[in-house]
């Protein structure tokens, strides 16, 4: 992969950008936000207008919306190995062939953009040509390696990846090198198993067995969903569009700062973070500080010794509560020294262990909080 793209350069500025905000909260600068029981009264009802009441065509048609007021539609790159059938899949959702399509890996070379009518909106839908082994591509022809960085920019201005992976070869490993670069880039995810067809003596069991042994060969990807097609037949390839666009809406949720900590309280309550050096980190409040991918700020004792498994535990938490079906979430840990909630002082814990920083280090995976109208206000 590409070290120093213009899309690593633009994700690295959001994430300077992010870092610095989430300074500004923990050196005081900004107000904090204290949880309150009027807050959670006020939250309540916000919660009760959202509610789950709202079916899945609602959310689509709320995320094509607000596509619209944001003048920018939702952009779905189709990306994967040569020859897994990205133009098919594409021309299959246009009704028409649009993309060339050849038996031939690498036919597609360049990044294609087609628009598309969604409801009254519209969606972008970015053919890519198929990204090779790095191996292959450092020493094969120049425009073998053109058409694979064309393929990481279309990634880069995509809001979801929809990576096609080909039904008889499974889940190959650049298959998974593919998916951690959509990760690392933190755009929303679907897996789509094409040439269903093509899978003899299926059974009601074959998909259920082919999704736990995707899970069981990248479990970093578990947030995204799967599902299998034939672009050759047409069987749920509208399903991938509909799967895109719900990540779409997914990736720009806001959680409210409130509720958030609820959720932050109960999970600690339930398992405190496990005590590092014979002193436990405390976890005081929380705040999501972008969209697009989803952020969160999160302010602690000792940022630094918040151990990667309760990082993992607590994005589960927040899953569970909030969904983000489909779109890495990034977990941010920063020391807060002098908080204003109400707390008993530990004498061992302060000054030597918020000494450490470690504010680079603390955040649980290479950060980019997302587009510059992803960046939150002041916590409400
Ligand atoms: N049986 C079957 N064949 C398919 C399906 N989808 C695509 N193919 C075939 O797979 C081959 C490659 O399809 P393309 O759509 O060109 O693949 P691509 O991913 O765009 O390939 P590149 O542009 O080379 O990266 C073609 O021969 C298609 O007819 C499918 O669902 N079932
Ligand atoms: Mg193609």
């Amino acid at each position: 992969m590409p070290p120093e793209s213009e899309a690593e350069l633009a994700r690295k500025a959001r994430e300077a950008e992010a870092d610095a905000w989430a300074d500004e909260v923990a050196a005081g600068r900004l107000e904090p936000y204290v949880v309150t029981d009027a807050d959670a009264a006020t939250d309540e009802s916000e919660d009760d207008a959202d509610a789950d009441g709202t079916d899945a065509e609602a959310r689509r048609w709320d995320a094509a919306m607000a596509a619209d007021a944001e003048g920018e539609p939702a952009a779905i790159a189709f990306i994967g190995r040569p020859n897994v059938g990205k133009s098919s899949l594409l021309n299959a959702l246009l009704g028409e062939d649009r993309a060339i399509v050849s038996e031939i890996p690498g036919t597609t070379r360049d990044a294609i953009d087609t628009r598309l009518a969604w409801g009254r909106s519209e969606v972008v839908l970015i053919d890519t040509a198929g990204i090779r082994r790095r191996g292959k591509v450092a020493s094969g022809p120049s425009a073998e390696r053109y058409s694979t960085l064309r393929a990481l920019h279309a990634l880069s201005r995509a809001d979801v990846a929809v990576l096609v992976i080909d039904a008889v070869e499974g889940l190959t490993a650049q298959d998974s090198h593919v998916a951690g670069y959509v990760i690392e880039e933190g755009k929303g995810l679907v897996i789509a198993v094409n040439k269903w067809d093509l899978v003899a003596d299926k059974t009601d069991r074959t998909f259920d067995q082919y999704i736990e042994w995707i899970r069981n060969e990248a479990p970093f990807i578990d947030f995204a969903p799967i599902v299998s097609i034939s672009a050759k037949t047409g069987q749920r390839v509208g399903r991938v569009l509909e799967m895109a666009i719900d990540i779409w809406g997914e990736r720009r949720k806001r959680v409210s700062t409130g509720e958030l900590n609820r959720v932050l309280t109960a999970a600690t309550d339930r398992t405190p973070p496990p005590p590092v050096r014979g002193h436990r980190p405390r976890l005081f409040y929380a705040t999501q500080a972008a969209v697009a991918p989803p952020t969160f700020v999160f302010f602690a004792s000792d940022a630094s010794s918040v151990h990667f498994s309760y990082r993992r535990y607590l994005e589960n938490r927040l899953r569970e509560t909030f969904g983000f079906d489909g779109t890495p979430i990034r977990l941010v840990f920063r020391d807060r020294s002098s908080v204003k909630l109400p707390r008993r002082r530990n004498s061992r814990s302060a000054p030597v262990a918020s000494a450490k920083g470690g504010r680079r280090a603390a955040s649980a995976r290479p950060s980019g909080p997302g587009s510059a109208s992803g960046r939150a206000r002041k916590p409400h």
